[in-house]
């Protein structure tokens, strides 16, 4: 097992008896579900398009028990509680009832478990009984890298396996699309939660979102001595805000303009003159960007990783100028990295806000870093005053001081970096963990597992006996 398989387990482990501390019984068993970086492809999912994004080591676990007869709760009652809570204590918590789920019934983090229980109820025909969940994530909220896809991909599997639906990842990536489309009404494409679950270790994901067809596309950074940096800004993004809807709807009515069944199906020499000018720059980020996306799938198979720098700057141009989702802090970590060195430069995710992502040689990182953040310094952007490491596993979420902090008085704020590197040297890259699901039988209680630095996340915190909300 390798350490970061080890710490996993470790994590799942102290969940499981988090678990058992919070709802006074075993788990039937915790799932898990990573987050994701996209490479390139942003956007074109919901055209038909095609998509090249990569799973990583953060990750939503959960522990499941499926209702047990008895006094205690409702058949369909979900008491479902998360270690993270916004003020950093204790535990936030929810109950809802699988029966008669309406779109919208429940908000905040438990939308994403009750709508792949709507998604499974409508589209799959499956019969959800109650349950007990327990949340624990490390994938970054507001970052851009998925958070809220990790924990449906999470619940999903779990569910299919507790109730043995038999569904395969395609299919669970459609169910838990219409989770986030029609429970939670947040319009999103089907790239996330694919990368969640059809991701392979060491490779990117590249997805034909029309046909649904997929390809590992290796993504050997370590051995070309590149990485992947990952730099927040900080900046909190939601799909609900209306510039994503927006965005869509002039894809649709570009589409439409151009008689055309999505923009996938626009061909080469289509007339864009007659598109008003803002649909044309919208229509011409999507060409464009598909375009790069098969061009940087082809200089990965033939081994070319570094040439998929300038594309990736391209993508941040045509993102930035065409597609209008780049924001202040996203174009100055772009600027500052590709100035520093880094091969190529974009923002990745939806957009307005989010991360940046650099291609980067390893020896880079801290120069890189250090410009990036000294440009944040240097416009006055908010600060902060830590950042995380992201090197899983042995300082995985683990807080480093920021030597930059020091000098300032007051509280410093900075973009988050999140550093991702395939193999020897530097922690892994793309884990690309196809859902690893730990069960606790197999989890084992061996103590020679290492102990992990997520577990101290996991531990219980007093947990407040108040009584759950029941039917
Ligand atoms: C978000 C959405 F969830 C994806 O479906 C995709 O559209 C992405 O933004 C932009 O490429 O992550």
């Amino acid at each position: 097992m390798s350490t970061a398989d080890s710490a996993v387990s470790g994590r799942a482990e102290a969940l499981a008896r988090h678990f058992a501390d919070v709802f006074g019984a075993e788990p039937d068993g915790v799932w898990r579900a990573p987050g994701r970086v996209n490479l390139i492809g942003e956007h074109t999912d919901y055209n038909n398009g095609f998509v090249l994004p990569f799973a990583i080591d953060q990750s939503a676990l959960v522990a499941v028990r499926l209702r047990r007869p008895g006094l205690e709760c409702a058949a369909d009652a979900v008491r479902a509680a998360s270690t993270y809570s916004p003020t950093g204590q204790g535990l936030s918590r929810a109950a809802f009832s699988t029966g008669g789920l309406e779109p919208g019934a429940v908000s905040g983090w438990a939308s994403s478990a009750a709508g792949v229980v709507y998604a499974l109820g409508r589209h799959a025909g499956a019969s959800v009984p109650g349950f007990d969940l327990l949340l624990d994530s490390t994938v970054p909220v507001g970052a851009g890298l998925s958070p809220s896809h990790a924990v449906e991909v999470a619940v999903i599997v779990a569910l299919n396996d507790l109730l043995g639906l038999g569904l395969d990842g395609l299919e669970m990536a459609r169910l838990t699309q219409a989770a986030e489309n029609e429970f939670i009404g947040v319009p999103t494409g089907i790239m996330d939660q694919s990368a969640s679950l059809l991701g392979r270790e060491g490779s990117a994901l590249f997805l034909d979102c029309r046909s649904l067809e997929s390809e590992a596309v290796p993504l050997p950074l370590a051995a070309h001595g590149l990485a992947v940096l990952v730099m927040d800004t900080r900046v909190a993004h939601s799909h609900s805000d209306g510039g994503y809807g927006a965005r869509r709807e002039s894809c649709r009515r570009g589409a439409a303009a151009l008689a055309a069944q999505s923009l996938r199906e626009v061909p080469e020499d289509a007339d864009l003159s007659v598109l008003d000018p803002v649909t044309l720059r919208r229509v011409r980020h999507i060409l464009g960007e598909n375009q790069r996306v098969l061009d940087v799938a082809a200089e990965l198979r033939a081994n070319n990783i570094e040439s998929i720098g300038k594309l990736l700057t391209a993508s941040h141009v045509s993102l930035r100028d065409d597609f209008e989702v780049s924001c202040p802090e996203l174009d100055t970590e772009v600027e500052a990295a590709l100035a520093a060195g880094a091969l190529g430069a974009r923002m990745t995710g939806g957009g307005f806000g989010g991360s940046a992502i650099a291609l980067i040689r390893q020896d880079k990182e801290q120069s890189v870093s250090a410009a990036v953040l000294a440009a944040f310094r240097d416009k006055g952007f908010r600060r902060r005053q830590y950042f995380l490491s992201f090197r899983l596993p042995e300082q995985a979420g683990r807080r480093r001081k920021d030597s930059g902090a020091k000098e300032k008085s007051g509280p410093v704020k900075g973009p988050l970096f999140l550093s991702c590197a395939e193999g020897k040297g530097f922690e892994p890259l793309v884990r690309g963990y196809r859902t690893l699901v730990f069960k606790t039988s197999s989890i084992g209680r061996s103590d020679n597992l290492p102990p992990s630095s997520l577990a101290d996340r996991c531990i219980s915190p007093k947990f407040d006996q108040s009584p759950w909300r029941t039917k």
